[in-house]
């Protein structure tokens, strides 16, 4: 075949798809990546069905015991690619500075000869060709509500039948979306490649992808190139990459371009509703970094001691979040399914969640039991025992004695993976919000900002202002779990929960929350306040003193009593803290010894701290806001004193 006929691979379109922009990224995608068929994906059950019947026949889904949990697969992926990779993320702004010092970099023509183009050694572009033997799927979604002024539309294209089916879960997709696409409507091209070619004949693998791995965004021309990955974040284009990384951008951008507009943010947050016996609802956005436990908290169930009392989910995840003309913050879920963590999730910790993995779940790298289906470490709690043989998700057998024999640091050999996952629709959740799809989204009462400390930082703070708010969340810090690859429990900063989601300077988005926050109170409108938790301070047996899980109403309650102007608490060097009184402590056995342990400000450790805040504004001096630096030292004054 030569050049020309190449170029004119027939991309099949269908005929309801009339935007010609979109047709000829299409045709042009095609050319370079050369798949063998280009496939439109009509977001169908019919046609899910289907793509789950073919990974079926690959061998990359296992169909799980229709009896036990129907309509539910298995995948099990490479040992190589089980978690997103920070380091191989890029956002490729024009300008090194608008990524900042968090982000990696590489010149965006640099990077374009790497993936695209060729590289002027000669070296072959990452994608040309890459598709090669394989079905490009051409997945359109909505990030939002269809048709709602926060949504955005992207459009993936990928070579992985699993990207598609779990893209179905995970976004409003299908037809509906080229109707609002329109002829001129645009879109967010999201690029996706395992990259795996399979030449004539060869057979291909259950899990393909490639030992070199690009996670790259141009934020400027909002595109997203995604190679040699398959896994959640790497490859769900929609979710981090578009929803955050992109998302920050717009709503950055926004702000920029029209005369006085705050613009709008896009969070790694849950949303949650909390309606009150007397049937006030109040709205609460909630970031915590990856596998801290954003999911459970967001379908929480209040324990005893909280008649009356209710929890809705509107998101897991991510949040959008926009001025509305009443000058609150509204905000929407642009994802319309979890893709939660696995391990730990039981009947106690979680009971909504584990209604909603009762049919319809894609599982990953979670274990299989021997009456075919899953399990996972902490899923114990609700059979009071360790099945006695399983198939851990490296295929391999695995019972407790091979678990203990082959274990590292004597602990034994986990039989699903530590960032194993579910993904499962957003209506499956019996806790779902009935507002969870409201164009208008809901609007936010309060912010928490969360990390996983065992030590040092209080269970629960209120800023005083928007400014005190704000630098508790640009100095957050929390200890790394395996939700990235990388060394895990070393704590490092991770500014909002943003640190691997930001898309552009992280100082800049400080200043954007500030000047948000700065605009919206000279419009009049009551700022939601701003809280920080941590839910994972450790005694000296080493082993968590806060319950938390459903117990964490007890604290969300007093969050909202603050709100209501009833809440008592003492004000300290950073905020304000309830004393062990100012809790509802029906139904809990918990000590104010013990409450003193997960509350308690030692000045040493946080001076300590504070260095870390110094450290991490040395890093991002660059445009670094001057009210946080004054902020900074206000406490470390109270703290002296
Ligand atoms: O990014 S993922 O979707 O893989 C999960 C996470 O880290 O939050
Ligand atoms: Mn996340």
């Amino acid at each position: 075949m030569n050049a020309t006929a190449e170029l004119e691979i027939d991309i099949h379109a269908p005929a309801y798809v009339r935007n010609p922009a979109l047709l000829a990224w299409v045709a042009e995608m095609a050319a370079l990546t050369k798949p063998e068929r280009v496939y439109w994906c009509d977001g169908s059950d019919q046609e899910y069905s289907r793509l789950c019947q073919q990974l079926v026949d690959a061998g990359t889904f296992r169909k799980l015991n229709p009896v036990k949990r129907p309509n539910s697969f298995l995948a099990c992926s490479d040992p190589g690619d089980v978690a997103r990779v920070e380091d191989r993320t890029y956002i490729c702004s024009a300008n090194k500075e608008n990524a900042g010092p968090t982000n990696n970099w590489i010149a965006p023509a640099q990077m374009r000869g790497i993936l695209q183009h060729g590289q002027p050694d000669g070296t072959v572009a990452l994608f040309d060709g890459c598709m090669r033997g394989r079905t490009m799927y051409v997945v359109p979604f909505s990030m939002g509500p269809l048709g709602s002024h926060i949504s955005h539309i992207g459009i993936e294209l990928s070579d992985s039948p699993y990207v598609a089916v779990n893209m179905k879960i995970m976004t409003r997709t299908g037809k509906a979306v080229y109707d609002v696409l329109g002829v001129d409507g645009t879109f967010v091209p999201c690029m996706h490649s395992v990259g795996a070619p399979l030449l004539a004949g060869q057979a291909d693998v259950k899990w393909p992808c490639n030992k070199t791995k690009y996670i790259v965004h141009y934020p400027e021309t909002r595109e997203i190139w995604s190679f040699g990955s398959g896994y959640g974040g790497n490859a769900l284009l929609g979710k981090k990459c578009f929803a955050l990384r992109i998302a920050s951008n717009m709503g950055r951008a926004a702000a920029e371009g029209s005369g006085g507009s705050p613009g709008w943010l896009a969070e790694h947050m849950l949303v949650l509703g909390v309606t009150n016996p007397q049937g006030k609802k109040y709205h609460v956005a909630a970031a915590f970094p990856s596998a801290c436990g954003k999911t459970n908290f967001s379908m929480l169930v209040p324990p005893s001691g909280f008649e009356g009392w209710k929890v809705t989910t509107i998101g897991d995840d991510i949040a959008w979040i926009k001025p509305g003309a009443d000058g609150r913050l509204y905000a929407i879920n642009p994802e319309a399914g979890y893709f939660g963590v696995a391990p730990g999730t039981n009947q106690s910790t979680n009971p909504n969640c584990m209604a909603s993995l009762d049919h319809n779940v894609i599982f990953t790298n979670v274990a299989l039991t021997d009456d075919g289906d899953v399990w996972w470490e902490g899923l114990e709690k609700d059979s009071k025992s360790i099945p006695a043989h399983l198939i851990d998700w490296q295929g391999k057998d695995w019972t407790p004695e091979i678990a203990r024999a082959t274990g590292v640091d004597g602990k034994p050999r986990p039989a699903a993976h530590p960032n194993a996952r579910f993904t499962v629709a957003a209506t499956n959740n019996p806790a779902l919000d009935s507002a969870w799809d409201d164009p208008a989204g809901v609007p936010i009462d309060a912010f928490i900002f969360g990390g996983r400390r065992s030590t040092t930082v209080p269970l629960i703070t209120e800023a005083r202002n928007w400014v005190e708010g704000v630098y508790m969340a640009a100095t957050m810090g929390s200890e790394t779990t395996a939700a990235a690859a990388g060394q895990q429990g070393i704590v490092r900063r991770d500014p909002f929960a943003m640190l691997p989601f930001m898309g552009y300077n992280m100082s800049d988005y400080f200043q954007h929350w500030l000047t948000l926050g700065e605009k919206l109170a000279a419009s009049g409108a009551r700022l939601p306040k701003i809280y920080t938790a941590n839910w994972f301070r450790k005694g000296a047996d080493g082993k968590f003193v806060w319950p938390g899980y459903g117990e964490n109403m007890r604290v969300l309650k007093w969050m909202i009593e603050r709100i209501e102007g009833t809440g008592n608490g003492h004000d300290h060097a950073f905020g304000i803290s309830p004393n062990y009184r100012d809790l509802n402590w029906t139904g809990l056995d918990f000590t104010s010894e013990q409450f003193h342990t997960v509350t308690s400000i030692d000045t040493v450790a946080w001076q300590a701290e504070l260095k870390l805040h110094s450290d991490l504004f040395q890093q991002l001096a660059y445009h670094l806001p001057k009210e946080l630096q004054e902020t900074k030292t206000r406490i470390e004054t109270r703290l002296a004193a």
